[in-house]
């Protein structure tokens, strides 16, 4: 079974060349972070997924079956190889502009270093259209019926008294967008669900701040990219802890009369932290966060605020932001009870 996955891949020309590449042939195809909209709604047979943060993902699973990869773009900030290369006799191949960086759980077989597109292209006209054994089929199309069982599930549990399931929340913001949308994710749980569950078909159109994991990037780059890509839908996505990081950024969306939605998770919690912090210790420490006032903080800059109840809220709230003009802020209370199960099916040793 061979597939690829991508994190510098999403560069126009590149995407393009990995299209081509897998259209017309069997190669299942797991998106990185960064690769988030390498495949096209078209080829989205081929798509299985996201690599996950905690190697449990349906992806994963393809990833640690998979005798051949092709790492097309890769760049180890973005996954560890110490988390998905397990098996150090497999066969990798490394296709970039820049050297792979080695270490004991990354060792390429083969290096093909240059143009990626270039590389892609010279690669496809050498092996045609890549088909896999029946058995591989199979197991990949057990795979993709999965990924699709878990958005049926999370649609089917839209709610709880606590608040909204943050998974339909995902699901459901993508119905209301159009693929030239731009969203740009915080960190926090809420990034673990938007990587799980939000679909896109363009790259560099679902924005992750991989690495660094910097808390507070989301409303500026909606700011940014309202600038950059005016005329288009722009939606920032943060938790609530992360929104006041960058929460003054209002001022300057107001000031410069920018439209976006930006979405709070509500949970009145650092819950990324909270929820490693019950797998590691069984107890949670100075994660608490006040129910601060998100609408009248809103309202201070000038912006519209609304805290939603329900889903069919959020959906006309965000159905009206995405008609107006000027920023909204929509409070959104997220039931993060089942958040510990985000870490489930961990390797060994990870939260030790
Ligand atoms: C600048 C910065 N400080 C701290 C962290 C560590 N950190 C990662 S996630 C997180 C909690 C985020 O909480 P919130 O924004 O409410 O999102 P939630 O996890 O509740 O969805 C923290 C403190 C970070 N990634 N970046
Ligand atoms: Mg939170």
């Amino acid at each position: 079974m061979g597939h690829c996955w991508s994190a510098r891949g999403a560069d126009p020309a590149a995407c393009t060349a990995i299209r081509s590449l897998i259209a017309g042939g069997g190669l299942p195809v797991i998106e990185t972070f960064q690769a988030a909209g390498v495949v096209s709604r078209d080829l989205e047979s081929h798509y299985l997924g996201r690599v996950g943060l905690f190697r449990n993902q349906p992806a994963d699973v393809v990833a640690a079956a998979a005798d051949v990869i092709l790492a097309i773009g890769f760049d180890p900030v973005e996954y560890d190889p110490g988390l998905w290369n397990t098996d150090p006799e497999r066969t990798v191949v490394h296709i970039d502009a820049v050297p792979a960086e080695i270490d004991n759980h990354y060792q390429p077989t083969l290096e093909l270093r240059g143009d990626i597109a270039a590389t892609l292209t010279e690669l496809a006209r050498h092996t045609g259209p890549v088909r896999l054994s029946p058995e591989a089929d199979a197991a990949v199309a057990a795979q993709r019926a999965r990924l699709t069982a878990i958005d049926d599930e999370a649609r089917a549990r839209p709610d709880s008294d606590r608040g909204l399931a943050p998974a339909a929340v995902c699901l459901a913001l993508r119905d209301h967008l159009d693929d030239q949308a731009t969203v740009a994710c915080d960190i926090g749980s809420v990034y673990i669900h938007m990587a799980r569950h939000f679909r896109v078909y363009e790259p560099r159109r679902l924005l992750f701040s991989n690495g660094q994991q910097t808390l507070g990037v989301a409303l500026p780059w909606a700011l940014a990219a309202a600038l950059v890509r005016p005329g288009t839908q722009i939606v920032s996505v943060s938790g609530d802890g992360g929104f006041l990081f960058s929460a003054q950024e209002l001022e300057t969306a107001t000031r410069l009369g920018l439209t976006f939605v930006h979405i709070i998770f509500r949970d009145n919690t650092y819950d990324m932290v909270g929820f490693q912090q019950d797998l590691k210790y069984g107890r949670r420490s100075g994660v608490a966060l006040g129910d601060y006032d998100a609408v009248a903080y809103a309202e201070a800059f000038g912006a519209r605020g609304v805290r939603v109840r329900s889903m069919e809220e959020f959906g006309d709230a965000l159905r009206g932001a995405l008609e107006a003009d000027g920023p909204t802020l929509i409070d959104v209370p997220v039931d993060y009870s089942r958040n510990t199960e985000l870490g489930e099916h961990l390797i060994p040793g990870a939260f030790e």
